[in-house]
């Protein structure tokens, strides 16, 4: 049985995905910051499989440390990691832009990821067997006006997701990254710091992704044969042709 690793499982593509990997029996540690969530994610998914939550900020080292030394050892041999925790903070200009949200985005989307990234690489190391996911974006592979440091912390991530592959080959590890264009989620909200008509706005006039089409994929991709790694997949709604190209009249 596999044990899988999320990080953002409170809400969105993290939450729909602890649901399809809780479906297919993996044992699960589900990471997030907002505890009521988390035990509600115990009790709604416990009947299905073994599951262990963890609390903590992905931008605290410390905790990052702390919370993967403290995984009980029934669940320490994580065979998947999907590095999900991540949101937009803001849509401004480079000029006016709030240097906290940048400093929230670099240091959640990239630091963040990193930091985990570091902690549990070591066991897939020595198990020589592991398959990490990271959760990118059609912001890392295009820029879009506004979209400036969210845009770079997910350039970022595709980068890291390269490295990766190439530096873990030597010990057979899986390394890919998923991609999505919009999914309607909680990230608007997010993004327009709890603006819900402005946020409802981004997934209006057309279909949005789900963040179980997302959870679906991310399924198929772990269950592949080991010797198969999807490396890089971008996912956007029928509706999205590019990072700036959404045909609202569909
Ligand atoms: P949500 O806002 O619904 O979920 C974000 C998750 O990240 C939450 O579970 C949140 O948990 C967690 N998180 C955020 N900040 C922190 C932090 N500092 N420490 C720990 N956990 C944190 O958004 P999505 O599900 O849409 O986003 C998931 C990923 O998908 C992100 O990386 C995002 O960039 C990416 N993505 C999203 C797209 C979209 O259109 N929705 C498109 C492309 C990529 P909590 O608040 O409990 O800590
Ligand atoms: C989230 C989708 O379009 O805001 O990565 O970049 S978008």
């Amino acid at each position: 049985m596999k044990t899988a690793l999320i990080t953002g499982a409170t809400s969105g593509i993290g939450r729909a995905t602890a649901k399809y990997f809780a479906k297919n029996h993996f044992r699960l540690i589900l990471c997030g910051r907002r505890d009521d969530r988390l035990v509600q994610l115990q009790d709604e998914f416990a009947p299905l499989t073994r599951v262990h939550t963890l609390n903590f900020d992905v931008r605290d080292k410390a905790a990052v440390k702390a919370s993967i030394e403290s995984i009980p050892e029934d669940l320490m041999n994580i065979d998947i990691l999907v590095n999900n925790a991540g949101n937009a903070h803001g849509l401004d200009p480079i000029e006016s832009g709030s240097t906290d949200d940048w400093d929230a985005m670099i240091e959640i989307n990239v630091k963040g990821l990193l930091y985990i990234s570091r902690e549990v690489i070591p066991g897939m190391i020595e198990r020589k067997h592991g398959h990490i996911i990271n959760i990118g974006s059609i912001a890392g592979k295009e820029v879009y006006p506004n979209g400036n440091v969210y845009c770079a912390s997910k350039h970022a991530v595709d980068a890291i997701n390269q490295g990766m592959r190439m530096d873990l080959n030597q010990y057979g590890i899986r390394v890919g990254a998923i991609n999505p264009g919009l999914v309607a989620t909680e990230f608007s909200e997010v993004r327009f710091k709890g603006d819900s008509e402005r946020a409802a706005n981004v997934y209006k006039g057309y279909e949005p992704l789900q963040a179980d089409d997302i959870a679906d994929i991310i399924t198929f991709v772990v269950t592949r044969p080991y010797h198969v790694n999807i490396a890089d997949l971008t996912v956007l709604p029928t509706a999205q042709a590019s990072a700036t190209i959404l045909n609202k009249e569909m």
